[in-house]
């Protein structure tokens, strides 16, 4: 992170501490969020009203085009330690154990009921089983399983404040746990990859904004699919607007290139108009709203598997 980028952190969070400190309860803690750390924060961003996924930065550290085809050298090198095939790989699944981590404030703000946290998991599983939309989605092999439920009562954990410390404080699971903490920050989600498991694994998993659970309070964004779009970056997939207009971007090849991330539901849209097809603006991976997602493409589905292969499994 750079310095610039954690000092603008710090004072939003100095920001959203002072807000939440003079509104009562879990609504009137509810903060605009959005998915970039690098979004440029304007005085439109203060209200619930401009949640949006976020800028083009991202919710993930960035990835050059450089690092990515490091990446793609060390996950060939690897499997080919394992012995595993490329086609192998690409057909790899599991049954993912999932902790949820409520980070509450210490009057109990921010909390989700079992209910919600059941449908998080129906969600995630339907997603990822391709259930939104049988004709193009992929059947990605990953299905999710409830391994626990904790809560933490801590107005700083809760603001995603030390979450370097709390993480790994609160981290349970092996390499292929998928750790969800639901905290209160100006994102919706932020996720780590699973290439930098190996040196950093007490912060592997993905943090969730707890008003973006199915029936949560932030408007569009309400369906449970940011846990679906941050557990596809946990599980190795790029945004689909990764590199912009070229051949490779997102390093998926049945989703066509994208300029720049979505917002809301454009119908049409054709951020890339000299390469081929509309942009990918159903996908889990670009960021529209929740109600306009309904796939994981085949070859997102075998990045996947791939990248589960090599570092996860
Ligand atoms: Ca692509
Ligand atoms: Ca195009
Ligand atoms: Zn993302």
């Amino acid at each position: 992170m750079s310095v610039l980028r954690f000092l603008r952190n710090v004072a939003l969070s100095l920001a959203l501490a002072a807000a939440v400190a003079v509104l009562p309860g879990p609504a009137g803690a509810m903060q605009p969020v959005e998915r970039g750390a690098s979004s440029c924060l304007t005085p439109e961003a203060q209200g619930p009203a401009a949640a949006a996924r976020g800028g083009s930065g991202g919710d993930t550290r960035p990835v050059s085009g450089s690092e990515q085809r490091a990446i793609d050298r060390q996950t060939r090198a690897l499997l080919r330690q394992k012995g595993i095939s490329a086609a192998k790989a690409a057909t790899t699944g599991a049954t993912v154990p999932v902790y949820i981590h409520k980070m509450l404030s210490a009057s109990g703000a921010g909390d989700v009921t079992d209910a919600q946290i059941k449908a998080q998991l129906a969600e995630l599983n339907q997603d990822f089983a391709g259930g939104e939309n049988r004709r193009d989605a992929d059947q990605t092999g990953f299905s999710f399983v409830l391994a626990g439920v904790d809560a933490y009562y801590n107005d700083s954990w809760h603001l995603d404040h030390s979450s370097s410390n709390y993480r790994k404080l609160t981290r349970l699971g092996g390499k292929d746990a998928l750790n969800i903490w639901l905290v209160d920050f100006k994102y919706l989600g932020i996720a780590t990859f699973p290439w930098d498991y190996a040196k950093a694994p007490g912060i592997d998993g993905i943090r969730v904004h707890w008003g973006s659970l199915p029936g949560g309070p932030i408007a569009n964004y309400d369906e449970g699919k940011t846990a679906t779009h941050e557990a596809g970056h946990w599980f190795g997939l790029f945004h689909t607007f990764q590199g912009g207009c070229t051949a490779t971007n997102d390093e998926v090849s049945d989703t066509p290139a994208q300029a720049s991330p979505t917002t809301g539901c454009p119908l049409g849209r054709d951020s890339c108009p000299d390469l081929p097809g509309l942009d990918p603006i159903h996908n889990y991976m670009d960021y529209s709203y929740d109600s306009c997602y309904d796939q994981f493409t085949p070859g997102q589905g075998d990045r996947m598997s791939t990248m589960w292969a090599a570092y996860r499994a």
